[in-house]
């Protein structure tokens, strides 16, 4: 079992030092992750692209460190959001795939997560928004009507408000504090992955119920609010979201928290629905980027950030407030919903100069945006710095001058001066996991033979797998075109020896 924080007694030595720590000079900083979901490195103005406009983001590049090269440590989202929160790599294990809506907790109470090392060090903890790493005891047992349990209370989090997988998956429920919120008791809401229930209409026999959004590829089970989703679904129709008010409620719940906790230290993961597909942005966004809904999304989280910002200002939280602004995965533009954004993406390139996206080894799958942004100690930069998601935990933990509790975050390191803009090398390498497993650092790129398909055709996405190895110099090369494996064999057996290394410690 973990260990849980142990509030000290109020005794007159106590509250002596308690005040001393209080000066302003030693107040912890606030945290705060905003995590986005497959916005790629280019969908950020800030990184270059001109075809789209995110002033606040910019905003804080502009007053923090602004990265170059940042990586989550895998190409989709729960891996990615596995081994940011717990700092070990979600491929040492076989269970962290893309989960289901019904998927059992995969983070278990006893592992300790970077929500943990806040709480029990004093901290106000959140998580908003999109959750997709589990919820109950095993996969397809929770019951959605009553305390579900184990949740995010039980790896850190004090507070909760949480979509429970992603917004294409089914339950489309807010859960607050591991409860549907707003659940008639008298309409159950039932969910499954297997079968479907009798009587519900799916998208894939009534397309002309299909009002807001058509699939153009899966998503064609349980039909709400006129989209078809992955999953069977039936019941607490009162409690499903409203998907263009999605932003608005769970921005909301984050302002909330940072305004119910402003006189103490707090650390909010806030984890934004947008883009993730069906994207769906409220209607004060629509046709604002000219991109269709997926460009409007992005507008849409630009203005989330903005309000952040705003309620850490009106508190007086600016200066003090570590921010680390980033995404899951990469970026990809059709994800299973005929919303325009291949039609309309223009000249807009969401990877940047990178190749591939979600869902790929190539750099797009996993070079991320990565804003630090805290005032009281950063100002503006850019850093080339290697870094990954993977040492959020450790660095975390250094900064708020605790140790690593033992045999916890084993993958993490700290990282911390990189991650402030002191460092300017960062990692020796970085490991990234799609359908293979690849390395890099930083001036060259191994990925690992895997039998996968190069190419994926639904989402038009080059994927990276190849039977054969494969050796980029990204410091020449940094689109990933010529393959020098053979060329460069001794590289090949270096890089290949780290990964083996890993995989066995
Ligand atoms: C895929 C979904 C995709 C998205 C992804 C998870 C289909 C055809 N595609 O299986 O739409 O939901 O899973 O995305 O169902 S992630 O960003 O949460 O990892
Ligand atoms: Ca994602």
């Amino acid at each position: 079992m973990k260990k849980r924080f142990k509030p000290l007694h109020a005794t007159p030595a106590f509250l002596l030092a308690f005040a001393a720590a209080c000066t302003p000079e030693a107040t912890p900083p606030n945290v705060i992750v905003i995590l986005a979901d497959d916005i790629g490195y280019g969908d950020l103005s800030c990184n270059g692209e001109t075809t789209i406009h995110t002033p606040n983001v910019d905003k804080l590049a502009e007053n923090g460190v602004r990265f170059t090269d940042a990586h989550a440590v895998a190409s989709t989202s729960t891996p990615s959001r596995y081994s940011l929160l717990t700092g070990h790599y979600a491929w040492r294990r076989n269970d962290t795939g893309i989960a289901t809506g019904d998927a059992g907790m995969i983070i278990r109470p006893e592992q300790t997560t970077i929500a943990d090392l806040f709480r029990d060090n004093g901290y106000a903890t959140a998580a908003v928004g999109k959750w997709h790493l589990g919820l109950g005891e095993t996969t397809g047992s929770q019951d959605w009507n009553g305390f579900i349990t184990p949740g995010p209370s039980d790896i850190g989090f004090d507070y909760s408000y949480i979509m429970a997988a992603t917004g294409d998956r089914v339950p489309c429920v807010y859960v607050e504090d591991q409860r549907v919120v707003n659940l008639d008791t008298n309409d159950p809401i039932a969910v499954s992955y297997k079968d479907s229930f009798p009587g519900e209409p799916l998208g894939r026999n009534h397309p002309e119920l299909l009002y807001i959004q058509k699939p153009s590829h899966g998503h064609d089970m349980a039909i709400v609010n006129g989209i078809s989703r992955i999953g069977y679904m039936k019941g607490g129709k009162q409690a499903l979201w409203m998907d263009e008010n999605i932003a608005d409620s769970i921005t909301h719940k984050a302002v909330q928290f940072i305004e119910r906790n402003h006189d103490k230290p707090f650390f909010l993961y806030f984890a934004t629905n947008d883009i993730h597909v069906p994207r769906v942005p409220h209607p004060r966004f629509a046709g604002k980027s000219g991109m269709g809904p997926r460009g409007d999304a992005i507008l849409e989280f630009d203005w989330s950030v903005a309000q952040i910002m705003a309620a850490l200002e009106k508190h007086g939280l600016t200066e003090n407030t570590l921010i680390i602004l980033t995404s899951d995965n990469g970026p990809v533009v059709d994800d299973g919903y005929q919303d325009q954004a291949v039609e309309l993406l223009g000249d807009h390139r969401p990877w940047g100069e990178f190749r591939g996206g979600k869902y790929s080894n190539f750099e797009a799958g996993t070079r991320v945006p990565f804003i630090v942004h805290w005032p009281k100690k950063i100002k503006w930069d850019v850093s080339d710095a290697l870094v990954s998601h993977i040492d959020m935990f450790a660095s975390l933990a250094k900064l708020i001058d605790k140790p690593v509790p033992e045999g916890t975050a084993v993958d993490s390191q700290d990282q911390l001066a990189a991650l402030l803009g002191e460092d300017k090398k960062g990692r020796d390498y970085v490991i990234e996991k799609a359908g293979s497993i690849s390395v890099t650092t930083g001036e060259w790129k191994y990925i690992a033979p895997n039998n996968g398909a190069a190419y994926s055709r639904w989402t038009n996405t080059e994927l990276g797998n190849d039977k054969q190895p494969q050796l980029y110099n990204l410091s020449e090369d940094i689109g990933e075109k010529n393959n020098v494996a053979e060329e460069y064999p001794e590289k090949v057996n270096e890089l290949m020896n780290i990964l083996e290394r890993e995989k066995n410690k």
